[in-house]
């Protein structure tokens, strides 16, 4: 070996080195509760998913790091173990029709994409999973630009207002406001009056879209009290910006007095203004 092959050969021991090195570090550094939540804007325990969701999230993230530092290092090991060196002529030796290597790299991908879809399956299904007798059930109906909340075994309802975004701080009183109790099981049934609009609360870090003449559900317990924001999550016209809600997630004999100053009765179908399910309105 030359000296010069001998210093080339050091100094990519060295970059190889450095690069595990600051990956490590990296990776280390990142163990602050925000990375372990994967900067997520929400707690483990919000709601009973949650939990599920954020370790998906996390640990997709976890896999998908594992395989980018492999392939990454793969590349720069290929980059500096066969480039070409100096006095080198023509094409190196080339490769192709590898039955193994072939199979190798098509078994692979195959494989991780069956886990990322095990797992996914594992935790839709179980996101999904409606409650045969919920404690608590809300009818809640988008409509452009705001919220019904009807609370359907109390036979009580909210009617929301827009909220108006003109530049100065919003009114937090006066915002639509979705009370719900701790710890009790919760079936929201999702209903849109006109158009499209989607029922986002980004800390339960569950959405879905609500559709005219048509009912979504997303089944949930809420496990600590707080205010929670929501918005709609499809553009579903000039003032969507504007379609804003608090959840408010309460002890029960604050969701029972709160109750009590609600109107008796439902909002229901019966005031959706799709002309194409309601030809008659
Ligand atoms: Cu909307």
């Amino acid at each position: 070996m030359s000296s010069q092959d001998r210093t080339s050969s050091r100094r990519a021991r060295i970059l190889k080195i450095s690069a595990v090195t600051s990956a490590g570090a990296l990776f280390l550094s990142g163990c602050s509760s925000d990375v372990q939540k994967g900067w997520l804007p929400t707690e483990h325990d919000t709601t009973n998913h949650t939990g599920r969701i954020m370790d998906l999230w996390v640990n997709s993230w976890i896999a998908a790091l594992v395989v980018g530092i492999l392939t990454w290092g793969l590349i720069l090991w290929c980059i500096i173990a066969y480039r070409r060196r100096k006095n080198e002529t023509g094409y190196p030796r080339q490769l192709s029709y590898n039955l193994p290597l072939e199979i190798f790299y098509t078994a692979i991908p195959l494989f991780m994409v069956l886990v990322l879809f095990f797992f996914t399956d594992q935790d839709i299904r179980a996101l999904e999973a409606r409650d045969d007798n919920p404690d608590v059930v809300v009818d809640v109906r988008g409509k452009q630009w705001s919220w019904d909340f009807n609370y359907v075994n109390e036979d009580k309802y909210y009617s929301g207002v827009q909220v108006n975004l003109d530049g100065q701080e919003k009114d937090e009183a006066e915002m639509p406001i979705l009370y719900l109790p701790v710890n009790k099981s919760v079936e929201l049934q999702l209903n849109a009056r006109d158009v499209i609009h989607s029922f986002w609360v980004p800390a339960f870090l569950q959405k879905k879209d609500m559709i005219p003449g048509r009912t979504n559900y997303i089944t949930l317990t809420p496990q600590q009290e707080g205010t929670f924001e929501g918005k709609c999550a499809e553009l579903c016209g000039e003032y969507h910006s504007e379609m804003l809600f608090n959840v408010k997630v309460v002890s029960e004999a604050e969701y029972e007095a709160y109750l009590a100053t609600l109107n008796d009765g439902q909002l229901g179908a019966e005031y959706d203004r799709n002309t194409n399910l309601n030809p008659t309105k």
